[in-house]
């Protein structure tokens, strides 16, 4: 059976882009998939924190994770730092990446645009090869992951195969699942980047928690272009295009299809708004039950974990044997 695995960060609010680019993936995939599912708490300590921020938010991650679907009977879900064999993969494979191959990766230079390299945490540097850990310790074949994770996937490949090609076959080499439709929803006001946690301003971004009446004031208030023509061109017209993603995967249509029955861009946004309202509404009611009850969660978490460790650590034994450590 095909396995899959995902990670989500516990930092920040949650957005519509998260909730779109990935969580809706683990859903559809958790019936098809023997699927694992991680709340990466240890991705979270890259920047600066705070230690108990962190406990609440891995807890509300994880409860807005069965809040979407997931449910803990079906997939395998569990923090990451409950799982040791993640960072003695970690290892393993920091002494099989390159320096060069990391210092290319496309979020470190972001992430260290403003603050500079030097203040950077070795941790920010080195996160991606952890990424690849998560991945490949579970002989994961296929990871839902947003667009902006295409180059974090091509390394954890790059990183399989080298690792194969010197010490023997040892791991699965993995294939990121990129939605066709939704895998980069833009900041409503800058259309030209994607929705972000840190980078997004207020406005740009719409929250999954969020007071649905202000999810509809946002999504109204999206930053179009100076034309009238709905067209869906996410090169020309991200603005309109992503309202039309949006609309798309909140309703199953196709967003080309979608923008043929819409002349202005007033009857699209109200549209819009009204759709994504009604795809967070069950998901909010969801989570507000499941709040009521963190003990619940906290319990489903416990679970996962041990099921997991079973899964990781034959392999993190098999590579341990491979790199020639006395087992
Ligand atoms: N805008 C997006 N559209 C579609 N998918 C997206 N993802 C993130 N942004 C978009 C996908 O969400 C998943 C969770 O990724 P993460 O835990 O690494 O989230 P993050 O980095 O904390 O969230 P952001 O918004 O990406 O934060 P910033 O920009 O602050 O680093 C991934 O599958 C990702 O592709």
């Amino acid at each position: 059976m095909t396995r899959v695995f995902s990670g989500i960060q516990p930092t920040g609010e949650t957005h519509l882009g998260n909730y779109i680019g990935a969580m809706r993936q683990y859903v559809v995939d958790q019936h098809h998939h023997e699927s694992l599912y991680c709340v990466v708490d240890l991705h979270a300590v890259t920047v600066e924190h705070d230690p108990e921020v962190l406990r609440e938010r891995t807890l509300q991650m994880a409860t807005l994770l069965l809040a979407v679907g997931l449910d803990p009977e079906v997939c395998t879900l569990f923090a990451q730092s409950h799982v040791p064999a993640h960072t003695q993969l970690a290892w393993l494979l920091e002494c099989t990446a390159s320096f060069g191959e990391l210092r290319r990766m496309t979020q470190f230079k972001e992430k260290t645009a403003t603050g500079g390299e030097g203040a950077a945490r070795v941790g920010l540097f080195t996160y991606p090869v952890l990424m690849a850990a998560d991945i490949l310790l579970y002989d994961t074949d296929r990871v839902p992951v947003g667009d902006d994770q295409r180059q974090h996937i091509e390394l954890t490949r790059d990183l399989a195969e080298r690792f194969n090609g010197r010490y023997g076959p040892t791991f699965t080499v993995p294939s990121g699942f990129i939605p066709e439709v939704g895998a980069r929803i833009m900041d409503l006001q800058d259309p030209a980047t994607k929705m972000s946690k840190s980078r997004s301003s207020p406005q740009g971004k719409v929250l999954v928690l969020e007071d649905l009446a202000s999810v509809a004031k946002k999504i109204k208030r999206a930053v179009t272009d100076a034309e009238s023509e709905v067209r869906y061109d996410p090169a020309a017209k991200p603005g309109v295009s992503n309202l039309l993603s949006l609309l798309a995967v909140a309703t199953g249509g196709e967003p080309a299809a979608l923008a043929e029955r819409y002349e202005q861009y007033g009857p699209l946004k109200a549209d819009t708004a009204e759709a994504v309202v009604e795809l967070l509404r069950p998901v909010q009611e969801c989570h507000a039950e499941l709040s009521r009850d963190p003990g619940h969660v906290a319990a489903a978490l416990t679970r996962g974990a041990e099921r997991a460790v079973e899964l990781a650590q034959p392999v993190l034994e098999r590579a341990q044997r491979a790199m020639g450590f006395l087992r």
